[in-house]
């Protein structure tokens, strides 16, 4: 059965979610259908429910042909349920339903009728077994006699809850000799109005057990109802629907929508990560090593001393690789607990739809998986690749700073020669010059201040260029914390709506 399918499918998945007494009448009702469905599935159980004094255990012997419940002037008379059973072999099915009381009467092997005690007398036995058994039975036929036809007790306990079993239901008013012709026709529109007033068909016969009137009509149509054999699955149909409309009500809510922003989240995330320090680590790696390759040559050797600021980070690697922990501080109390405030937040609105102890279970869930979200940064961070290989124009600088170096050397050795000269007093030869200044003035001082000045500008490029490494790194860094926040959190919260919009969805199938 379709719908039956669909609230198992509800069950499966509310169970994780919603308290058990919550849960369980509809878990029962369903167990309940199953062991019906495997005891004696092509037989009907009727019974017949009503108030002290109807006239059940009369209806019950007249539709049977012989006494055999037990008719009595005191009230009230019937205490425990009775079984007629054609054919024989419905032990099981009785013995499930609890009916000691069986009798064996001529006639068709499919219905079994049962006459049950009464719903109304002070002893509350009576009324705990009749409601025990209108629960499990197939059939229900409601006796109503002229004077309690609107019994509080029957109405509000035994007609109003089945109000959904109009296609495994109907009702009888008995006694009808009792009555002149227009009073039992105003009893029986009135019967009819209050049964639709709950959404019943109306569907009201007249009998009288003393002189038979319409016995034959209430027995045919019970055998029509078992040769059908088809009351036991629309009573399962039904007792689907209500237990999943009662499921409904239960726990309101309504769909949730999946859209989930993560960006607040990742947002703060990426602070308790350490991500600007990472990215002020590349900028100074990058500075670093900028200096160390197009520096001034005869100060450049001094970056070295200076410690890598990623290597202090465990993140110098040549190849990225989320097998190695970092070095990174781990986020402070205050970084953590903004990420989970933030947590809470994408949580609070994406659960409030969802009804209080079903958004308690999502809540704590989603507790777990912040912290799980948390412990996943560290790997993500190592597993980026930060730094870039440095440009080409850093190797044309550095040829370009020999080349200027080499002349101011060949300047310094050459004025040296001609002050090793002036101190020997040689006649010193004729100087070439440039302009006003001598070659190996120009030389010298050219290959000094042009190297300086190269130095300067190549080191002004090198910080630019700095700021856009560490700004990509950045990007890559904010997008691997995005992975992991979508990963551990994000999906699994969608994950989590969708289970509440599938019991949803779930319930309103088994509930048509
Ligand atoms: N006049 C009249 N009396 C009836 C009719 N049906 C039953 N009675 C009488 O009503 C009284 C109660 O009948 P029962 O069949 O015992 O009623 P019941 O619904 O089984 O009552 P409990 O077992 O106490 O729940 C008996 O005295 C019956 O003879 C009927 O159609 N007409
Ligand atoms: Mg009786």
């Amino acid at each position: 059965m379709v719908n039956e399918q669909a609230l198992r499918r509800a069950l499966a998945i509310g169970e994780h979610h919603l308290p058990a007494e919550v849960m369980g009448p509809a878990r029962e009702a369903l167990d309940r259908l199953d062991e019906r469905a495997r005891l004696e599935p092509e037989r009907t159980v009727v019974a017949l429910i009503g108030a002290t004094g109807s006239g059940k255990s009369s209806l019950v012997n007249a539709i049977a042909g012989q006494e055999i419940a037990r008719v009595a002037a005191i009230r009230p008379t019937t205490s425990r349920a009775l079984a007629l059973v054609s054919g024989g072999g419905a032990e099981a099915l009785l013995d499930w339903l609890e009916i000691g009381e069986r009798a064996e009467v001529p006639g068709e092997e499919g219905l079994i009728l049962l006459d049950l005690p009464d719903v109304d007398s002070v002893i509350v036995a009576h009324k705990a077994t009749t409601q025990r058994l209108a629960d499990a039975v197939d059939v229900l036929v409601w006796v109503l006699d002229p004077e309690k036809y609107a019994d509080a007790v029957l109405h509000k306990e035994f007609i109003e809850p089945f109000a959904t079993h109009g296609e495994v239901a109907f009702a009888v008013v008995n006694q009808s000799d009792r009555l002149r012709e227009e009073d039992l026709r105003a009893v029986v529109a009135d019967a009819t109005a209050l049964f639709r007033s709950y959404g019943l068909p109306g569907d009201v016969l007249v009998t009288s057990a003393r002189t038979g009137e319409g016995v034959d009509a209430l027995r045919e149509r019970l055998l029509q109802i078992a040769r059908q054999r088809s009351a036991r699955a629309a009573r399962a149909t039904a007792d689907v629907a209500r237990a999943a409309r009662a499921l409904r009500q239960a726990a309101q809510g309504s769909h949730a929508t999946g859209s989930v922003s993560s960006e607040p989240i990742v947002a703060a995330s990426a602070r308790a990560a350490g991500v600007g320090i990472v990215a002020r680590a590349v900028q100074g790696s990058t500075i670093r090593a900028g200096r160390a390759s197009v520096g001034w040559p005869v100060t450049r050797w001094l970056a070295r001393f200076r410690p890598d600021p990623l290597k202090r980070l465990h993140l110098d690697r040549e190849a990225p690789s989320e097998l190695v922990r970092t070095s990174l501080p781990g986020a402070s109390p205050i970084q953590e607990s903004a990420v989970r405030s933030e947590a809470y937040r994408v949580v609070d609105g994406a659960t409030a739809a969802l009804p209080q102890a079903w958004r308690a279970t999502v809540n704590a869930a989603m507790d777990e998986r912040v912290d799980h979200t948390l412990a996943g940064f560290d790997r993500a961070i190592a597993g980026v690749e930060l730094t870039a290989p440095g440009p080409r124009w850093w190797t044309a600088a550095r040829w370009l700073h020999w080349l200027l170096l080499g002349c101011a050397i060949v300047g310094a050795v050459w004025l040296a020669g001609l002050a090793m000269l002036g101190y020997l007093a040689l006649p010193e030869p004729g100087l070439p010059m440039l302009g006003p200044i001598p070659w190996p003035t120009a030389l010298l001082l050219g290959g000094v201040l042009g190297g300086v000045g190269l130095g300067i500008l190549a080191m002004v490029a090198v910080r630019a260029r700095a700021r856009r490494v560490s700004q990509r790194a950045v990007a890559r860094l904010t997008a691997a914390i995005a992975g992991v926040v979508n990963e551990r959190f994000t999906t699994p919260l969608g994950r989590e709506l969708s289970e509440w919009n599938e019991f949803r969805s779930a319930l309103a199938e088994a509930s048509d």
